[in-house]
């Protein structure tokens, strides 16, 4: 007999204990780590073992390199499991994981510090023939210089910085006598958040829809893609509701853009779950990154396809063991995710504190993922995440349907949360039409006067 593998879960929450979920599904033992504000964490009870990594603050804890990798050393794990979040998209630990003899669960690191530089995964995914939004790519060197380049591309842009992403250091620009000052409040906001000035400039697309691609990988050069989702209901970058598939686009430009997202994960010998991010106007879909780790929302592409995302990478990593092929992969059905966060409905500031009663949504194909229970406290230290309300049904009506049935059903009390919110969302006839889009909530639904 095997000894047992084992594997660290490097993270809290919502995906601490769907991935422990995975791990003990499949025989590993599981180690989890915690710091001294998380002793309540219902994963930590399903765990082998639970090692406490430091204070409250996420500095100090979960994204504390070197803690991390002295649990794995003192739990002896095979592998890490970082999640998202935290360290998941940090390409120098995935580098110490590997270098101190653990399994960094994940692709390699030279594809994660590749898809971070925003530039170069957009000359990259550009060299193997992925659509990207047209922009200026090369330095910038003076006022005029870059005024000329920007003309080309025409008003309005964006300037984003290379090390961004989730919308820190960008700015949206109207006319050329705005541009050069946008420029350098831009390269200073990302000097501050992110150690690097370096910005690029694309065309601003006003109101594109965000769509992404679920791509797998065995990190050999064979890859599938798990078709669609559609994630444009945000706030603030935040995103609030997901669906799978992605609707109302054209079947042949669907198909397209997934051939041409799982040919670019083959052709870079991706390694387990990826997603790559378009935004889509006038159909017509624009690379905009790459995530190289399995997301929030991974749930509704495993309620239509009956993949457990999490297993396969699990496997991909821990046994060389690739399950999924392409022919194989169908879709059945249409999903919806509902994210409750605990936070105020009007202002959206986090509402820490303690849970008094929960009741689950319950039914068909109804899912809720969380870590809470009547009793839990939330610690105010973290995001605001606390459940996801998942369900399938076979056409986007039946699952607004079931969704609202799910909303009605779920009761969690002692802390503010937007589930009115998403009562309201899944009422409104613009997002029934699906005329909603990235700015949707800003500009329409939750707008003022
Ligand atoms: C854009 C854009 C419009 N045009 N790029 C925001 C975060 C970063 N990941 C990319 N983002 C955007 N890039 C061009 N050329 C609008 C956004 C954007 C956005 C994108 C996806 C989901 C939500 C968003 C909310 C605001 C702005």
């Amino acid at each position: 007999m095997n000894k047992k593998k084992k594997i660290l879960i490097a993270n809290r929450g919502v995906i601490a204990i769907r991935a422990l979920r995975a791990a003990k599904e499949l025989g590993y033992e599981v180690a989890s780590v915690y710091s001294t504000a998380d002793k309540n964490q219902k994963h930590l009870r399903l765990s082998d073992e639970a090692i406490c990594i430091g204070p409250p603050n996420s500095k100090d804890s979960y994204l504390n390199e070197a803690a991390i990798i002295s649990a794995a050393e003192l739990s002896n794990v095979d592998a890490i499991y970082p999640g998202y979040g935290f360290l998941a998209e940090n390409a120098e630990f995935a580098e110490k994981c590997t270098k101190s003899g653990f399994k960094f669960i994940g692709p390699n690191f030279d594809i994660i510090a590749l898809m971070g530089d925003k530039i170069r995964a957009k000359e990259l995914v550009k060299s193997l023939g992925v659509p990207v939004v047209p922009g200026y790519e090369g330095k910038v060197e003076s006022k005029e210089q870059i005024e000329a380049e920007v003309e080309k591309i025409g008003y309005p842009v964006i300037v984003k910085a290379a090390a961004g992403g989730g919308g820190k250091g960008m700015r949206v620009v109207n006319e050329r006598s705005a541009l050069w000052e946008e420029i350098q409040s831009a390269q200073s906001e990302a000097d501050l958040a992110f150690g690097s000035k370096e910005v690029f400039i694309e065309k601003y697309l006003k109101k594109p829809r965000h769509v992404e691609i679920q791509v797998f990988g065995d990190g050999c050069g064979d890859a599938v893609h798990l078709f669609s989702r559609d994630c444009s209901l945000q706030r603030k970058y935040q995103k609030i509701i997901e669906e799978a598939p992605a609707g109302k686009i054209p079947e042949a430009k669907l198909d397209e853009i997934q051939q041409i997202s799982v040919n670019a994960c083959k052709q870079m010998k991706y390694e387990g779950a990826g997603t790559m991010e378009f935004l889509y106007e006038n159909k017509e879909f624009f690379f905009i990154e790459m995530n190289t780790r399995i997301q929030v929302e991974h749930t509704v592409t495993e309620m239509i396809t009956g993949v457990d995302l999490v297993q396969s990478q699990l496997l991909v990593a821990l046994e060389g063991e690739f399950n999924l092929n392409q022919e194989d992969l169908k879709i059945n059905g249409c999903a919806m995710q509902c994210r409750i966060n605990a936070e105020d409905p009007e202002t959206f500031i986090p509402s820490p504190g303690k849970i008094t009663q929960v009741h689950r949504p319950g039914g068909y194909h109804v899912r809720f993922e969380s870590q809470i229970y009547s009793g839990y406290e939330i610690p105010p230290n973290y995001d605001s995440l606390i459940a996801e309300i998942i369900v399938k049904e076979t056409n986007r009506e039946r699952v607004i349907n079931k969704m609202r049935m799910a909303l009605n059903e779920t009761i969690i009390d002692g802390v503010k949360t937007n589930v009115d919110l998403h009562k309201k969302i899944i009422e409104d006839k613009n997002f029934h039409e699906y005329k909603h889009y990235i700015k949707y909530l800003e500009e329409d639904l939750l707008k003022h006067e």
